[in-house]
């Protein structure tokens, strides 16, 4: 099913016109922020996490030499499978609800999502519906108006911003509520993250080919992990500041090619934010953009469906009315 929907972020009539099951992706301008800015609490056991993470990725990077093929191609694997948990899981599944899932592939996603570790689906989901509705504001999670450190990482280092708990706590969130893979998800977190983002990935290669386990825990571990961390956030500091906007002039999301091939079709970012049911993500299907195809492939195996699409009559008109001019059709 394609839906014709144009929804205007900047909006709240155009927002009560959409046929998603989700309200909470759509651009709020009736909040307001405040002068008065609390003061930055840094959270320093995620400074020294995030710290020794990224020494031990650049450890990684020194041990490739020292690494089997089949080592390297199962950390791209881990790579990929993870980066599907995310993009086609967290973000257009259960963040936009674009388009429906069967069982098997809900329990598939959220199995590559523990193992790219960025907090569980419901806590994933909440922050990124909170980061559309109240976008670049103090209720953003990771407003890329304080810079590009501040939405690439350093919003993970800081307690948040107390207008993102209130904004956040008012969002209804059912339909995460309702769906059991998601909770048990949840309830299960930790131990699924130390099984699948640290223990698989470290062992598989031990046991199948012989690798030793520092090689990987290091390259199929930690750097992969690294690695996969850095594409996401990109999608915040990048895209949220490098590129044209076509679609909306008047919001800072950029279409990023760059950032749309590293983090496996995401950098269309002018596009999402401006069409957020689009389970694309793009006006041009699987160009740049394997999540789209992996999203195609499941819907012909009859594991998804529903996949929904702004029609190209609307976005011509939303082009027209709102882009920046730069706008280059296929
Ligand atoms: C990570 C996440 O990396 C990455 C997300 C990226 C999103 C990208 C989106 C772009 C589009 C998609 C692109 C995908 C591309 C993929 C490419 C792949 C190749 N609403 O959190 P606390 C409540 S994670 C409502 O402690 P503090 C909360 O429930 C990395 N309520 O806040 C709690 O309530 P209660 C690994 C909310 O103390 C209370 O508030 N993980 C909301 O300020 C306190 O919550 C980490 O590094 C909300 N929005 O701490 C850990 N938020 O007490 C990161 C919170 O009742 N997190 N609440 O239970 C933390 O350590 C902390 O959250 C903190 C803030 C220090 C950041
Ligand atoms: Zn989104
Ligand atoms: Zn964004």
């Amino acid at each position: 099913m394609i839906q014709n929907t144009d929804r205007h972020p900047n909006t709240a009539a155009s927002a009560a016109m959409a046929p998603s099951t989700s309200e909470d992706d759509v651009f709020d301008d009736s909040y307001k922020e405040t002068d008065k800015k609390p003061p930055r609490i840094l959270v320093w056991r995620n400074i020294v996490m995030m710290s020794l993470l990224h020494g031990g990725a650049l450890y990684g990077l020194i041990l490739i030499p020292h690494a089997s093929a089949g080592t390297l191609l199962w950390a791209a694997v881990c790579h990929l499978f993870s980066a599907l948990g995310v993009t086609a899981g967290a973000h257009r599944l259960w963040s936009h609800r674009a388009y429906k899932a069967s069982f098997p592939l809900r329990v598939f996603l959220a199995l590559g999502n523990s193992m790219a570790f960025q907090n569980d689906i419901y806590e994933w989901a909440r922050d990124h519906r909170v980061h559309h509705k109240y976008s670049e504001t103090d209720a953003d999670p990771h407003n890329a108006t304080r810079g590009f450190f501040f939405a690439h990482i350093g919003w993970l280092l800081v307690r948040k911003h107390p207008d993102v708990i209130e904004k956040g706590r008012k969002l209804e969130l059912a339909d995460l509520k309702a769906d059991e893979v998601v909770q048990f998800q949840r309830r299960h977190y930790k131990l699924s993250v130390l099984i699948l983002c640290f223990l698989i990935p470290m062992l598989v290669p031990w046991y199948f080919w012989g690798e030793s386990l520092a090689v990987g825990y290091f390259i199929p571990g930690l750097l992969r992990y690294t690695m996969t961390l850095n594409a996401t956030w990109l999608v915040n500091s990048a895209a949220h500041i490098w590129g044209n906007r076509p679609y909306d002039k008047s919001i800072n999301p950029r279409e990023n090619a760059l950032v749309a091939f590293s983090a496996a079709g995401e950098g269309f970012h002018n596009y999402h934010h401006t069409f957020p049911f689009d389970y694309a993500t793009s006006e041009f299907g699987c160009r740049l953009n394997l999540t789209t195809a992996f999203i195609d492939l499941m819907c012909f195996l009859g594991l998804a469906k529903d996949p929904k699409r702004a029609s190209k009559e609307v976005i011509a008109a939303r082009v027209q009315r709102t882009g920046d001019g730069n706008y280059k059709s296929g």
